[in-house]
């Protein structure tokens, strides 16, 4: 069986690169059945054609779905579309939940002379570990950094649509010429112009993941106690609230509150918006978790699981099978 990696999925075909060559293959029926999901940059076994066995994953992002990678670069414009922190946040609190190392990157920076944003950017960001980047796809400043820091890793491009990113793919390797598109000037927003991720080598070490933008990111499936582990400014404070559940809210002897003046303001903005996504998420479980209750009927005193009409009619026919099947051995005994 050999081994490869997918780099590109169209509709029900899983491009596969392996030390053999490149192979367009399709997906075993009984993978399908059991619901398992290939995620481009996963590893898999494949013969003939057909994706037999997908390899256990390093680590994995689900906006994007790409598995296997090093690190994430979120990228943001300057402007056009507008540079939005609360989105920003968002990208940046998703790659820690999922543990992946995360650089900024803000494109289209020959739009803006604005030297405010840059200040903001670097007094925010900086303080909390990540390396900075300015750069501008279409005029070429940043790009020989942009692609040092590409070096001998995978990394993958994060960010809303029309920000730049296969711009800035272009602009390392003009050949690959990836389809990009103006911004629509009714709503300022990206056209969603790349449909698929990609995994596009760039020499012999380095490897880039194009995706589609996206930005309707939510934090509906983690618990609202979780959401300060993915601010380590706001996290820090945590230990010296009073209640050990404080949510930083609006909770007396919370130590985070106590100290806002040491978090920027937009951050902490930003972790009040994703806790109360977290806490309607808590509640829907709550909801779906009676829900589930309700299904279950009391029958003297026993609890017997409620089944529908159609899946009575399965049992009885199932029921029925087995009767002939008695018989039938029966007769050959
Ligand atoms: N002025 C300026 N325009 C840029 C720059 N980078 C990209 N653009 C323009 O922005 C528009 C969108 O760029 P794309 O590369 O298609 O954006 P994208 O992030 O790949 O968008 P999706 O594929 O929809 O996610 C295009 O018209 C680009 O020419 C830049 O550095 N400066
Ligand atoms: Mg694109
Ligand atoms: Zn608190």
């Amino acid at each position: 069986m050999a081994v490869g990696q997918i780099f590109k999925i169209h509709s029900d075909f899983y491009y596969v690169d392996s030390s053999e060559g490149v192979f367009e293959c399709k997906i075993r029926e009984v993978l399908k059945k059991q619901k398992q999901k290939i995620f481009v940059g996963d590893y898999v076994e494949f013969a003939g054609g057909a994706i037999e066995k997908i390899l256990p994953r390093r680590n994995f992002i689900t906006r994007p779905t790409v598995a296997n990678i090093d690190r994430v670069i979120v990228i943001s414009a300057v402007k056009e579309p507008e540079l939005s922190f609360s989105q920003l946040n968002r990208y940046l609190a998703f790659a820690k939940y999922h543990n992946l190392e995360t650089v900024l990157c803000f494109n289209k920076n020959d739009l803006s002379s604005d030297d405010k944003i840059i200040d903001k950017v670097f007094s925010i960001y900086e303080p909390l570990g990540y390396d900075i980047l300015f750069t501008s796809a279409l005029e070429g400043d940043g790009i020989e950094d942009f692609k040092e820091l590409l070096r001998g890793k995978t990394s993958v491009l994060c960010g809303a649509s029309g920000v730049g990113k296969s711009s800035l793919i272009n602009a390392i390797i003009p050949e690959l010429n990836l389809k990009t598109k103006k911004i629509s000037e009714k709503t300022l927003r990206g056209t969603h112009t790349t449909r698929h991720c990609e995994i596009i080598p760039i020499g012999e070490d380095s490897r880039i993941v194009d995706t589609p933008g996206f930005s309707n990111l939510k934090f509906d499936f983690l618990m609202p106690n979780e959401v300060d582990l993915l601010f380590e400014e706001i996290g820090r404070y945590k230990s010296g609230c009073k209640y050990p559940n404080c949510l930083h809210l609006s909770e007396t002897g919370c130590a985070v509150k106590e100290n806002l003046d040491k978090i920027d303001e937009t951050r902490y903005l930003s972790y009040v918006e994703f806790t109360k996504e977290a806490l309607e998420y808590k509640e829907r479980v709550k909801f779906q978790g009676l829900k589930t209750e309700a299904l279950h009927k009391h029958h003297n005193d026993k609890t017997a699981v409620k089944i529908s009409s159609r899946k009575r009619e399965r049992a009885r026919n199932t029921l029925k099978q087995n009767i002939y099947k008695d018989i039938e051995n029966e007769r050959i005994d």
